[in-house]
């Protein structure tokens, strides 16, 4: 996928930094037991910033996976906080926009062994997704990068540019990918992007799931959260 296609008003407004940093609350899961509330997303840190861990480069952008960090080498944590340790680093959750990247990403859990990673996909199914019918139906066109906020193709098929398909085609209901198989089980939606290694003997592939369980990370510089910071601290090496 090429380009960045706007897909809210509501984060139209958020491209502007300072809105984005005020404006933008938890999205929070419709499941009461996954809503913890009075979370937002975390504010980037200068200093840490400017001694962020630098585990490879692609396209001019800085990655790490949370296993290969002194500090969060044992941590899993769920898809917000993962979100917010990336933040504060002026760095977001990945978002996987080509084929090129996602075989990176692919590489880096085959050849780590990590079980599974998160990345920024979200599902628009909070506050300001009501009533878009361009999103409809929603497993299939509702589905976003949080971090750039970038749409992400449609989910059954191969997207433009790509050679496959990065959706699972099992998972818990031996069905193909987005599947909310969780809604079934105990309510909760599966409105998060996560990256499986062959959880369900699939191979390593993308699948919706719960936001509220706990997975190592893997974090992308964000250009959005680099640039506000490079404006308000000039002399900061980034
Ligand atoms: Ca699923």
């Amino acid at each position: 996928m090429t380009g960045t296609v706007s897909l809210l008003g509501y984060f139209a407004l958020a491209l502007t930094v300072t809105s984005c940093l005020a404006a933008i609350s938890d999205v929070k899961s419709n499941n009461p037991v996954t809503q913890k509330p009075g979370r937002f997303l975390s504010l980037p840190v200068p200093l840490k910033c400017s001694q962020r861990p630098k585990e490879f480069t692609y396209k001019g952008r800085n990655y790490f996976y949370s296993g290969h960090t002194q500090q969060y080498k044992t941590s899993k944590v769920d898809w917000l906080e993962a979100r917010n340790i990336c933040r504060e680093y002026c760095m977001d959750l990945v978002s996987i926009e080509t084929e090129e990247e996602n075989n990176l990403i692919f590489r880096l859990i085959q050849q780590n062994d990590a079980p599974y990673i998160w990345t920024s996909g979200r599902l628009c199914d909070f506050k300001g997704c009501e009533n878009r019918t361009d999103l409809e139906p929603k497993n299939v066109n509702g589905w976003f990068w949080s971090a750039t906020r970038g749409k992400i193709l449609a989910t059954d098929q191969t997207p433009n540019g790509w050679s496959y398909n990065p959706w699972s085609k099992s998972g818990h209901k031996k069905k193909p990918q987005p599947d909310n198989a969780e809604f079934d089980i105990n309510g909760t939606v599966e409105s998060c992007l996560s990256v499986l290694n062959n959880v369900y003997g699939d191979g390593i592939a993308w699948h919706d799931i719960g936001c509220y369980h706990e997975k190592p990370f893997v974090c992308e510089d964000s250009d959005e959260l680099i640039n506000y910071v490079a404006s308000t601290n000039p002399s900061l090496q980034l």
